[in-house]
């Protein structure tokens, strides 16, 4: 009997050496090891042997059926290891294969013209503020010391949404709100930029539609040497500290006095050229000292505040900058034209 359970633990040995699947493997489990398998069987004619043979051919059972289980657990995980390397083998991905590109939009360049400014403004201690672009007569005009039947009104003319509401035609309304928020406590120094709406026919250098970044500056004691010493510094910082500046006189409603504000051409230096047209300066500017009717209808006690405002289109701004010959461009949405404004 002993012969016979050798005898069939080499067989099994062979066909598990010869099994190349796990599901093989397991067949020849069933086969040996099975409930009706030949060892099975043999323990089970064990009540016929003699009291001495019956624990040696038991433990020699149990040796062969140790030795099979242990062979087809060995095989099992050697065939299990090989189907996974096979595995990973037909999945690898190749890390080294360039990408798909991936199209990459970029702020539209009015809007980064609109951040630089601001970012020069906050530097100089001024706070960003915004406002609706639907606005009532009384911020857009009466406030800024324009009343109803004012000539100046003419010059900006506007969208009207009810006889009472339009599109605002600049964004001092904005800073009118701020003051008055402000209850007659300054100080008040804040940019304020936005989209402003005028009735103009559009063509290469206007638009019934574009941008503004205004500035105010409430405080005690403000003077026009404060107004001449922030703008100066702004215009270093957005056109470069070669350039300078130059105050004309000039008239707004909102303001008194009121100036105009010209900043050293960049293509000649000031010798004249025909981007300056021959004068050696650009205007850019607009400002003046806040007209003490705006102050005082914005709660502002005008003895004991003075201010200083300014107004700028951001347009102009960006067409210097990167010398657009029509402010067109900027609302067509022209792939061509924006994606030379990408960065890095
Ligand atoms: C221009 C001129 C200017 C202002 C805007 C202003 C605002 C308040 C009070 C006084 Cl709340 N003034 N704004 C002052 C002077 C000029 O804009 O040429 N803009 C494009």
């Amino acid at each position: 009997m002993i012969e016979r359970l050798q005898e069939l633990g080499k067989e099994a040995l062979q066909e598990i050496k010869e099994a190349d699947t796990v599901k093989a493997l397991d067949n020849v489990r069933v086969k040996y090891l099975g409930k009706k398998g030949p060892i099975t069987e043999v323990l089970r004619g064990m009540g016929k042997l003699s009291a001495e043979e019956r624990p040696k051919v038991g433990q020699k059972a149990n040796e062969i059926r140790e030795e099979i289980q242990k062979n087809i657990e060995a095989k099992t995980a050697e065939l299990e290891e090989i189907a996974l390397k096979e595995k990973l083998k037909e999945e690898s991905i190749d890390v080294t294969l360039p990408g798909k590109e991936i199209k990459r939009g970029a702020r539209h360049p009015l809007t980064a013209v609109v951040e630089e400014i601001e970012d020069i403004f906050i530097g100089l201690g001024f706070q960003v503020t915004e406002g609706p672009e639907v606005e009532t007569d009384y911020y857009n005009f009466e406030a800024l010391n324009l009343p109803p039947d004012h000539p100046a009104r003419d010059m900006q003319d506007s969208f009207y949404v009810t006889n009472d509401m339009l599109l605002r035609t600049q964004t001092s309304p904005v800073q009118a709100r701020t003051m008055e928020k402000h209850k007659g406590q300054g100080p008040v120094k804040i940019v304020c930029p936005g989209k402003v709406y005028r009735r103009d026919d559009d063509d290469a250098t206007h638009s019934h539609q574009f941008m503004q970044i205004e500035g105010l500056y409430v405080d005690k004691n403000v003077r026009m040497s404060d107004l001449k010493g922030i703008l100066e510094a702004f215009v270093k910082k957005y056109f470069g500290p070669e350039r300078s500046i130059r105050l004309r006189p000039s008239f707004f409603p909102f303001t008194e006095p009121s100036v105009e504000v010209d900043v050293s051409c960049g293509i000649c230096g000031g010798k004249g050229c025909r981007v300056c047209k021959n004068s050696g300066w650009i205007e850019v500017l607009g400002a003046g000292m806040v007209h003490p009717n705006v102050l005082e209808f914005s709660g502002f006690d005008s003895n004991e505040y003075s201010g200083f405002a300014f107004g700028m289109g951001v347009e102009r701004f960006a067409l210097l900058k990167y010398g657009i010959d029509d402010i067109r461009h900027f609302y067509t949405n022209d792939i061509r034209f924006l994606e030379q404004f990408k960065r890095a």
